[in-house]
């Protein structure tokens, strides 16, 4: 057993050792009244095409360009990119910035892309069929193998949900490639390293050996991946999808671990969609080996990314119903994370929603 008596009971502070930061739980605080809103959100009737959406197939963007009739997934350059690839005119002894120690700034290089998952304007990933779900498994690999032989880093995310900011209801994630490493994905790399240099194995698959014997975490599992509320999570029912065997990058996945991947995405999402009645809005992406890399290393395995395990974040807002959400504000701002319910708990209530 990795949780002493107090876990449950007690104030208490949880490592999360891929950002290398500290989550504070407070299981004691959950039987609190609460006064704030509960009713449940009615999700409105959507047909399979909305001739005013701007990612159904045929219909037009804001930038003018029409869709084609795609029948699967589509993916297109986002007309209001956050980075660009070309940036004209500059010297490039000007891209890095450094007045002093406290004003520095770097250029960053880029794109933003869109990923349709489908045609269907009515459909969510848990919603489609499995093999619809693993042709959004073959874009997601093949963007990354594409954009990874140029960028340090390619994050591929969807963020779902209006609670989360998500300008549209039709099923579809977001690709952005960077020239630089972001924040949370350097924190990552130098925490992964420094383990698997103390320890000479990946602390994810470590982790993962350990929650599949204490199994008190563990939502679901199949022959490749497992589905956990890891032991530091922060967000209510944060997730974790992780490979139950070393796979460094998204890239590497088989076609057995894709079709694998695709039957647990669709189990446990609607597990989520099952907790409070509603399609659950998440944020989610996957983090695995940086790089840039060429094209011939991107299926291999090398000794530079053996620290690395492809992982998958779901970070749902939701706390208690389909409208009353965790906020991250005061304490969390100016100091750091606090949740109620333990991930214990949340696994629990998650677990008991799975057919029986
Ligand atoms: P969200 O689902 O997170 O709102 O993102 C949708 C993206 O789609 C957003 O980044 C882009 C926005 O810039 N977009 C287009 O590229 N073309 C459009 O016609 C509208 C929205
Ligand atoms: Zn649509």
């Amino acid at each position: 057993m990795i949780l002493s008596e107090y876990s449950s009971k007690y104030p208490h502070r949880r490592y999360d050792p891929l950002r290398g930061e500290w989550v504070l739980v407070s299981p004691h605080r959950t039987e609190r009244p609460w006064l704030g809103n509960t009713e449940k959100k009615s999700d409105s009737k959507r047909l399979s095409y909305d001739p005013g959406c701007y990612l159904c197939p045929g219909n037009v963007r804001a930038s003018g360009a029409v869709n084609p009739s795609y029948t699967t997934t589509f993916v297109f350059q986002n007309d209001f990119q956050a980075l660009l690839s070309e940036i004209p005119d500059l010297d490039p002894s000007e891209t890095v910035t450094q007045h002093s120690d406290i004003f520095q700034s770097t250029l960053v290089r880029g794109e933003c892309r869109v990923i349709c998952f489908s045609p269907r304007h009515d459909l969510t990933l848990p919603k489609m069929e499995e093999t619809e779900i693993a042709s959004v498994i073959d874009l997601w690999k093949a963007q990354a193998a594409e954009l990874l032989q140029k960028y340090r880093w390619v994050q591929i995310f969807e963020n779902k949900g209006d609670i989360m900011g998500c300008s549209n209801p039709h099923p579809h994630g977001q690709i952005w490639a960077s020239s630089s490493l972001p924040n949370i994905l350097s924190a990552e790399e130098k925490n992964l390293k420094v383990y698997y240099e103390k320890h000479a194995s990946p602390l994810l698959l470590d982790y993962l050996s350990v929650e599949e014997k204490e199994e008190e975490r563990i939502l679901v599992k199949n022959e490749d991946w497992a589905v956990v509320v890891p032991f530091w999570a922060v967000w209510p029912y944060e997730t974790l999808l992780l490979p139950r065997v070393p796979i460094q990058r998204i890239t590497q996945i088989t076609d057995r671990q894709r079709d694998s991947l695709a039957a647990i995405l669709k189990q446990f999402l609607g597990l989520y969609d099952r907790l409070f009645d509603t399609s659950f809005p998440y944020s989610m992406g996957w983090h695995y080996a940086p790089g840039p890399v060429p094209e011939n290393e991107l299926t291999a395995s090398s000794p530079e990314i053996a620290h690395w395990t492809l992982h998958a974040h779901f970070y749902p807002p939701l706390l208690r119903s389909a409208t009353v959400k965790k906020h991250m504000v005061g304490y969390e701002m100016l100091c750091e994370p606090q949740r109620d319910i333990t991930p214990e708990k949340a696994a629990k209530t998650l677990r008991e929603l799975l057919p029986k």
